[in-house]
């Protein structure tokens, strides 16, 4: 399986966030992509290849024009505002405020195009966001261009990125970019199953009135975990999308047979709907050891994912997500990918 990595994802460094009452180091640091592409070449997955510099224009077929033209004038707008450090939201026009007047400065835009907190800026940010979907473009063109399957080496990763919102480390949101360009391709049906450990949100409300993307998410309960607002198993989707989006929230503590039995059913509902195209969210946060998530996942259940997927017997794109044990993060991604091409 071919890979395509940026090392302009390395520019998104030195974050900080806000969590349990401490500022600490982002944990969606440089080192989880390297631990993974260190192991994409031990494991000897494929070629890493390089993206190819793509226009806008796919990321607006998703997100709204104002939204994605603001992500790049971000850093120089607070840098013209006298700031250093981080760019970091922190004030949101929730319930009683005007969501529909764009403000001014830059503290109140960056609220009025987030959900929290988690977003941040340093003067690299651009230009990874922008290399990571590049990525997810490139590597969506080698399955059209006739590949089983190739693996976007994303980061930052985008499954909490909405049609005009960032969030929870998400800017762009690669997978659903990289689905709309398949449909866009011809595709009649693409299908996202989303197994990272936090719901993807964004996907889901992108995608929500759609009948031609499929949207399976298996996630944590978000009664008790981020992103707490979306997520149940009551969301089907509406309109011409209703039957179209389906949720899995799981319990703390789930361990494999649980999960497993969540991502049986949603591969039964991919394989009903037919797709031309399968898109995976892949997040690895799902790990026993992951030091933000309350699940069980073994080293050893990832292969057996990856085998699964690979037995719904369609072109598949895997574009990286979550995941935050950097030791075994490689491991648990590149071991989905290994599964997948049963070795
Ligand atoms: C991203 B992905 C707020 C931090 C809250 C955010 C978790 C984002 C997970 N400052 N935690 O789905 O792995
Ligand atoms: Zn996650």
């Amino acid at each position: 399986m071919k890979t395509v990595f940026s090392p302009l994802h390395a520019g998104h460094a030195g974050n900080v966030e806000l969590i349990a009452g401490a500022i600490v180091p982002a944990f969606e640091k440089p080192s989880r992509a390297e631990f993974i592409k260190a192991r994409v070449e031990s494991e000897k997955l494929g070629p890493i290849l390089p993206p190819e510099s793509h226009d806008l224009a796919a990321a607006k077929k998703v997100h709204a024009s104002d939204y994605i033209d603001f992500l790049p004038s971000v850093w120089p707008f607070w840098e013209e505002s006298g700031r250093t450090g981080s760019a970091i939201p922190f004030t949101w026009p929730t319930r009683g405020l005007r969501g529909d007047v764009r403000p001014r400065t830059i503290d109140a835009l960056l609220g009025f195009y987030s959900f929290d907190g988690g977003a941040t800026f340093v003067k690299g940010t651009w230009d990874a966001i922008k290399s990571s979907y590049d990525v997810a473009l490139t590597a969506a063109a080698l399955v059209k261009g006739g590949e089983p399957s190739a693996f976007a080496l994303c980061r930052p990763p985008g499954h909490h990125a909405g049609a005009a919102f960032m969030g929870g480390y998400c800017f762009i949101n690669n997978a659903a970019v990289a689905a709309q360009w398949f449909c866009d391709q011809g595709a009649r049906r693409v299908s996202i199953l989303d197994v990272d450990y936090h719901h993807g949100n964004g996907t889901q409300e992108i995608f929500y009135r759609r009948g031609d993307v499929q949207v399976l998410n298996l996630h944590a309960d978000p009664m008790t975990e981020y992103p707490f607002f979306l997520g149940h198993a009551d969301e089907r989707g509406e309109g011409g999308g209703e039957g179209f989006n389906l949720n899995y929230p799981m319990p703390f503590g789930t361990g494999w047979d649980k999960w497993n039995a969540s991502l049986e059913d949603a591969c039964a509902r991919l394989s009903a709907y037919a797709p031309d195209v399968v898109v995976v969210s892949l997040g690895v946060d799902t790990f026993e050891k992951d030091p933000i998530s309350q699940f069980k996942l073994k080293s050893a259940d990832y292969p057996r994912i990856g085998r699964r997927i690979a037995r719904l017997a369609l072109p598949t794109l895997f574009v990286m997500e979550g995941g935050y044990a950097v030791e075994e993060i490689g491991v648990n991604a590149v071991g989905v990918l290994t599964g997948f091409e049963d070795r």
